[in-house]
């Protein structure tokens, strides 16, 4: 018997993924939360019906939304990660030796203590590392309260939908630079340039106001729709800055320095939209 997972973020685009046994599925305060075992991906975890990672192609994400700003600040100290309950953003951040505390935002504590079952293979158990500060709480309120703390801001969120989708506003936007040290660089989930054009070039915009070099730049990641996602790089300090600084220690499976500068080159179509 073969029981097929259907995504359906779009009303007008489907994708699936074999799954070959269910590992966790319960209502949480805030959500609908399922690991599933794939036929292919490994292990997946999956938010109101929208898969947020799988153990094969996570790589893509999280390396590329944490060492792209990570390597243009240099020597990041302070790190904070919005979102990011399953621990794979945190896993990259606690690579560099430079960072004294990283400080993970997370709304919904379900989300990491079933990501710490599931997916201590993939990102052992990062939140045991003494670093590691796990805030349960929106990261609204807890950005107003903290301007001027942190090298380096990751938002590792969900889709903008629901509780989420202030997290993509200017409001955000200009909360989050805020909270950044002069100098010090965010990166955030920024969707796909395919189906979400208005939207990414709505937050560039935002970006622009705020930062002098934000810029868009993209991953393969087979599960997502499209087969990849972008992300919004966002500081004052340009991300080519980052190009001479070596990777931390440890090893990557998707980012190297060939991947970092290319996947700033945007298709044509887009990149006349976002930049002219
Ligand atoms: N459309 C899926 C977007 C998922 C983004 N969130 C991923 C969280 C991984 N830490």
């Amino acid at each position: 018997m073969s029981i097929w997972f259907t995504e359906e973020l779009h009303p007008y685009y489907r994708k699936g993924v074999r799954v070959k046994r269910v590992l966790a599925d319960e209502q949480t305060q805030y959500q609908h939360l399922q690991f599933v075992e794939t036929e292919f991906f490994g292990k997946a975890m999956i938010l109101d019906g929208i898969i947020q990672l799988t153990e094969r192609d996570n790589m893509g994400y999280h390396e590329m939304i944490v060492h792209v700003p990570m390597l243009a600040v240099g020597q990041p100290k302070r790190v904070l990660i919005v979102g990011g309950g399953d621990g794979g953003s945190l896993q990259q951040v606690l690579r560099y030796p430079s960072v004294k505390e990283a400080v993970v935002c997370e709304l919904d504590q379900r989300v990491v203590d079933l990501s710490r079952e599931f997916f201590a293979d993939s990102f052992g158990d990062p939140w045991s590392d003494p670093r590691t500060k796990l805030l349960v709480r929106d990261a609204f309120g807890y950005l107003e309260e903290n301007p001027g703390q942190f090298d380096v801001i990751v938002s590792d969120t969900t889709d903008p939908i629901g509780m989420a989708e202030r997290l993509f506003s200017d409001e955000f936007y200009k909360l989050m630079t805020r909270a950044l040290v002069p100098g010090g660089a965010a990166a955030t989930q920024c969707e796909q340039p395919f189906f979400d054009t208005g939207l990414i070039k709505q937050i560039y915009r935002a970006a622009k106001t705020l930062t002098k070099n934000p810029a868009y730049y993209y991953a393969n990641i087979p599960t997502y729709p499209g087969g990849g996602i972008g992300f919004m790089y966002v500081s004052d300090t340009p991300w080519k800055n980052g190009l001479n600084t070596p990777l931390p220690p440890g090893v990557n499976n998707y980012i190297n320095p060939e991947i970092h500068k290319a996947a700033f080159a945007l298709p044509e179509f887009f990149r006349r939209e976002l930049y002219e």
